[in-house]
């Protein structure tokens, strides 16, 4: 296998992993304005309403998709609660949420987003209503947009003493804000995070972490678990060893991983990025992913190895290879992704240095595995 299909058989196994996933199905509700497409762009990546596909599905609801990013949002455009529209909003919504729900479980909506401006100071008897009726369908985070202090603090207490059948209220600036020369940063975000992943579908939570972009720790920490107990499972008891010259059986197990933590992960991938990645650990000119590097090297890298008795790759040192492969790999996403959100595009000659630089040091065990 050549460079070129490796890369082509990672790209296509990532999405065939991302396509296997229960997406996360999220509704935004709030009047017109109040910052719900700002807020969207904030919590998930590739700034979606922008760049996603909006269809309208009801008079008041569009529903936002973007290939490879498992996540449907359901976004009320321009509401106004006006006393004679109210009955029309709500039941329209309503109808969504039912015919979602009689759609099946990959279709019902998770959790809902009510946004009130807190600079509005009030939330409004229609509202009231609208959340009450939504409370049927999912729970309800109460999101106090564009909250700059005290403003949404009074509010958030004032809404929490109605009584309203709702999970919480959370006070967020979604972007940083702007006032006389001074820069207000933005809050409240990783709280809602943290809130909303309490409250959803357990099938639905790895898409929700490849969706978000505001805790990429929350990446790093579900992907590396995953790929412990996977490698574990693979290598254990039961590995049958395979001669050394033929590391490269270890290729297709190891394509796999790397599919299967882009899919938790959550990363835009495409061809350039995989190859600086693949250039980094499997050398160029048909050498295999991590297979004739790791011939040539592992007697120097790996401690556990010593020395190789029989010709042959035992389960421990498959594992510790492996294990380097897929620690160095996260590392290396969770750096690009942290670049990322800052507006940084890392250069392909940056990752790759970084991913050959960072596989050596797991492969060396001069980083702590368990991190
Ligand atoms: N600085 C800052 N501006 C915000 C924030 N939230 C909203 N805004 C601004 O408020 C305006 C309205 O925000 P949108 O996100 O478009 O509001 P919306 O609820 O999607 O509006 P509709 O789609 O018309 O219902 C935009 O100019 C945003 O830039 C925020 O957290 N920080
Ligand atoms: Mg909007």
């Amino acid at each position: 296998m050549d460079n070129y299909d490796l890369i082509n058989e990672i790209l296509g196994k990532t999405d065939e992993e991302i396509e296997k996933m229960t997406p996360i199905n999220i509704l935004l509700a709030g009047k017109t304005g109040v910052g719900k497409s700002t807020l969207i762009n904030s919590m998930f990546r590739e700034n979606l309403v922008e760049t996603g596909v909006g269809k309208p599905v009801t008079k008041h609801l569009e529903k936002i998709t973007k290939e490879k990013i498992p996540i449907n949002l359901y976004d009320t455009k321009g509401l106004e609660l006006s006393s004679n529209n109210q009955k029309e909003v709500i039941d329209d919504i309503t109808d969504l949420l039912k015919k979602l729900l009689s759609e099946g479980s990959d279709h019902k909506i998770h959790l809902i987003y009510y946004c009130i401006n807190s600079n509005g100071y009030r939330i409004e008897d229609s509202e009231i209503e609208l959340i009450n009726s939504l409370s049927e369908f999912a729970p309800i985070i109460v999101v106090l947009t564009q909250s700059l202090g005290d403003n949404s603090s009074e509010l958030k207490k004032y809404i929490e003493q109605l009584d309203l059948k709702i999970e919480s209220v959370v006070e967020v600036l979604s972007k940083p804000y702007r006032i006389n020369g001074t820069i207000i940063e933005e809050k409240g975000l990783k709280e809602l995070l943290t809130k909303s992943f309490d409250l959803i579908d357990e099938r639905a939570k790895e898409s929700f972490i490849n969706a978000q972009h505001v805790d990429i720790e929350l990446k790093t920490k579900t992907a590396r678990r995953w790929a412990k107990r996977y490698i574990k499972t693979a290598f254990g008891i039961g590995f049958v060893p395979i001669p050394f010259s033929d590391a490269s059986l270890l290729v297709p197990m190891q394509i796999g991983m790397i599919a299967h933590i882009n899919s938790i992960f959550g990363i835009s991938m495409d061809k350039q990025r995989v190859a600086s990645i693949v250039a980094a650990i499997g050398g160029t000119g048909g050498a295999t992913f991590a297979g004739r590097f790791i011939v040539t090297n592992i007697i120097k890298f790996i401690p556990a190895v010593g020395t190789i008795t029989g010709g042959l790759i035992s389960g421990v040192t498959a594992s510790a290879m492996t294990m380097a492969l897929a620690m160095s790999y996260i590392e290396v996403l969770g750096y690009i992704a942290k670049r990322e959100k800052m507006g940084i595009n890392m250069d392909f000659k940056e990752i790759e240095e970084l991913m050959q630089k960072t596989y050596l040091e797991y492969l060396k065990n001069r980083k702590d595995k368990n991190e």
